[in-house]
């Protein structure tokens, strides 16, 4: 899992991305022409740890979360031929964005729009995405459209020209590409292109220090809460305090805690964020364990056994023979793997196993 952030310039993007990976990536300083950080998050989760009190494995491993961090975006950018291209080149392989949104006010750091204005940033940016999105679809388009009137493998550039510019169409009237409504056989013909407003988007709100957050910031935006989970515009949304986070994700593990508590922090930014980008990108966690290794893996909700375990190796996808497959709740609960199968909740599942969140697998394959 992959996840790009990206803002305008001087919001936090470098100083959140510090956050997420415990780097120390130099911030402050318009990195407009610097190439994307990288950096990996390890996913926080209390059951791992518990596994790993249980087996006393000789490695813990949790799973991870890359992080690519991008120059800060210009209005205007997406009318500069090297804009898309660039940022598309940089954020290809994300599954989401995390847009970083300026809340805190501070003189020392001059806001590019010269003030604070959340709406009009999140709106400043969208409209770059869909105005560089719209860029590579116009260009399609009349490449098919060549295509066509040449006779070149006309019945499928017929089909995928009538989506593109459905799509056009949507972007046109300014509404970004996710939402919009595809058949799998349309799906699979967009799949080939990485459109930025097709991505899961997650807003990320950077307040001052001691700033709190009020619905009215966002005036204009629908503001709502779903599963406990803020909503702005329909995208997941987090609130943070950049320079406190930081100074957190500076500390030594154990003097964490203390720091928490007194700054009233109920959990840091960084465990928030992963959190909420498995929420966006809708996937689970299942567990491997054993005396070797306890580790924690992501695969989308409702992936088949097999294809989770192509996550662990391809092997294990291609020779899949069976899982057997227990649930972390019910070993919290009964106590041992003995309990579990005296209550008859060992299973051996085949092919088409869904794999819940919270399963323990072992798979069996052959190759
Ligand atoms: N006061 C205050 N300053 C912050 C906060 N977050 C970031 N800064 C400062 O703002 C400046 C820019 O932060 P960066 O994280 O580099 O911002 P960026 O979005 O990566 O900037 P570019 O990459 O140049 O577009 C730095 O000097 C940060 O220390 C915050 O929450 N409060
Ligand atoms: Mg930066």
């Amino acid at each position: 899992m992959e996840i790009g952030i990206i803002g305008l310039p001087s919001v936090g993007k470098t100083t959140l991305f510090n956050i997420v990976t415990r780097q120390q990536v130099k911030t402050g300083g318009f990195s407009a022409s610097a190439a994307p950080n990288m950096g990996v998050a390890n996913v926080p989760d209390p059951r791992l740890t518990w596994l790993s009190e249980q087996y006393h494995p000789k490695k813990t491993t949790p799973a991870t979360v890359n992080f690519v961090d991008v120059a800060g975006m210009q209005q205007g950018d997406a009318r500069k031929d090297s804009f898309s291209r660039q940022l598309l080149g940089d954020l290809r392989a994300v599954d989401a964005l995390v847009h970083v949104v300026r809340a805190f006010a501070d003189p020392a750091v001059p806001h590019p729009l010269e003030s604070i204005d959340l709406v009009r940033d999140i709106r400043t940016v969208e409209t770059e995405l869909i105005l560089g999105d719209l860029g590579v679809v116009e260009g399609r388009v009349e490449r098919l459209q060549q295509d066509i009137s040449k006779g070149r493998n006309r019945a499928d550039a017929e089909k995928e020209l009538k989506v593109m510019q459905r799509l056009q169409q949507r972007l046109e009237s300014e509404l970004p590409m996710r939402g919009m409504e595809l058949s799998d056989d349309e799906q699979r013909m967009m799949r080939g292109y990485t459109f930025l407003t097709g991505k899961s988007m997650i807003y990320a709100l950077n307040l001052g220090e001691g700033q709190e957050f009020t619905p009215d910031m966002l005036t204009g935006l629908t503001v709502e809460e779903q599963d406990g989970v803020l909503l702005v515009n329909g995208n997941p949304t987090i609130v943070f305090q950049g320079k406190v986070e930081e100074e957190i994700a500076q500390l030594p593990e154990e003097e964490v805690a203390d720091f928490l508590e007194a700054m009233g922090i109920e959990e840091p930014a960084a465990h928030r964020l992963i959190r909420i980008c498995y929420y966006a990108l809708d996937v689970i966690a299942f567990f491997t364990v054993g005396e070797d290794e306890c580790r924690a893996w992501t695969t989308r909700r409702g992936d088949t056994a097999p294809v989770a375990a192509g996550r662990i190796h391809s092997d294990l996808e291609r020779g899949f023979i069976r899982a057997e497959a227990f649930h972390y709740d019910d070993l919290r609960r009964l106590g041992s793997v003995q309990a579990i199968k005296d209550a008859g909740l060992f299973r051996l599942e085949g092919k088409t196993h869904v794999v819940t969140d919270g399963e323990i697998l072992n798979i069996r394959f052959n190759v």
